[in-house]
């Protein structure tokens, strides 16, 4: 059977950093993340009459390497809940720059479990979906629900208990925007997976960021339910810049700014200052999300327009978890 579904990307206020297993991709800590309109994958799937499993993403095949191995790993888990061998083809396309650190595996990879659970007859609570899309990659646990979204670590050895849980729908708060600003488009040289691994092994703060979660977890959470921009803000600013000292802190050291993440970063302390609230967060990679409300984002383009390394301003609202669509790929 061939289903197609879309998926968001989310961007996290307290981030995701460190696993305490690798092969369920459990983290060490909960995190807290908004599910994001305007940025998504769409994923069409189908099984049965071909010999081995195909992939085209963003018009490409991608016959080896990372991608598909990563691919044909969630394929076989899915396949064997399911109970099924038969092979697929698997054609994806993102409305967004795929290498440019803004969470195209998460939006990837819950778009592909939608699909592919879908596909295979399976009907799977937010709940499953999340257990299930999260051993492909983690941050995709949190784009299975739309909104405002709380992934919990979980205590359990096998996984059961880290799912992702809905804190508010979009419609809670349809004024808060993120601005993804997009600096540089080459690939990163380190990807997530590998940064958090070197963290957890190598960083003395690593401790520190394990230490002083919880504290971040409840300010956000309050400060969604409560809308209280201020709060969310710079809590989440906090907690950006606290995962990457623990990046810049391993050895060896990786430093995901370049020139234009610190221009912007100055330039919102700058504006800050001169009374227009806005706040920073940044992922694995050079590009800057803007934290903000509606009200402020005409003027916050308009002051990024001036910034020399600021190459794309994506601006993007509270989004819906993911859906099955009519319209195929193929
Ligand atoms: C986050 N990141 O919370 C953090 C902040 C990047 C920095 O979740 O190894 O691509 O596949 O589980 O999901 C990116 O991590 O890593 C991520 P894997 P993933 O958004």
């Amino acid at each position: 059977m061939k289903k197609t579904a879309i998926a968001n990307a989310n961007i996290a206020l307290v981030k995701y950093w460190g696993k305490r297993n690798k092969e369920l991709i459990l983290p060490n800590n909960s995190s807290i993340a908004l599910t994001l309109d305007g940025l998504n994958t769409i994923t069409t799937v189908e099984f049965g009459g071909y010999n081995q499993d195909i992939f085209i993403l963003d018009n490409q095949e991608i016959k080896k390497g990372k991608e598909m191995e990563k691919l044909i790993r969630h394929l076989d888990l899915i396949r064997k809940i399911a109970g099924v061998n038969k092979k697929a083809k698997v054609v994806s396309k993102n409305n967004f720059p795929r290498a440019a650190g803004l969470a195209s595996s998460a939006s990837g990879f819950a778009a592909l479990t939608l699909a592919v659970t879908k596909a295979l007859g399976m009907n799977l609570s937010p709940k499953e979906l999340s257990i299930i899309s999260r051993q492909g990659s983690g941050s995709s646990a949190r784009s299975c629900l739309g909104g405002f979204v709380y992934w919990a670590k979980g205590e359990k050895p096998d996984g059961a208990d880290s799912f992702a849980k809905q804190i508010a729908l979009p419609e809670h708060w349809p004024e808060f925007r993120m601005l993804a600003i997009i600096v540089s488009t080459k690939a990163k040289k380190v990807s997530s997976r590998a940064g958090m691994a070197q963290a957890v092994e190598t960083s003395p703060m690593y401790s520190a960021w394990v230490d002083t979660i919880e504290r971040d977890l409840e300010n956000i959470r309050s400060g969604i339910l409560n809308k209280d921009i201020s709060l969310v803000g710079k809590t989440a600013e906090h907690n950006c810049l606290k995962m990457h000292s623990t990046a810049m802190t391993t050895i060896p050291s990786i430093i995901y700014f370049i020139p234009a993440t610190l221009e912007i970063i100055h330039s919102v302390y700058e504006w800050r200052e001169q009374g227009l609230e806005c706040y920073f967060t940044i992922d694995a990679g050079p590009q800057v999300k803007i934290i903000c409300l509606e009200n402020q984002v005409s003027e916050i383009k308009k002051n990024l327009q001036s910034l020399s390394g600021v190459k794309e301003v994506i601006v993007c609202k509270p989004g819906q978890g993911p859906r099955i669509i009519d319209k195929h790929l193929f």
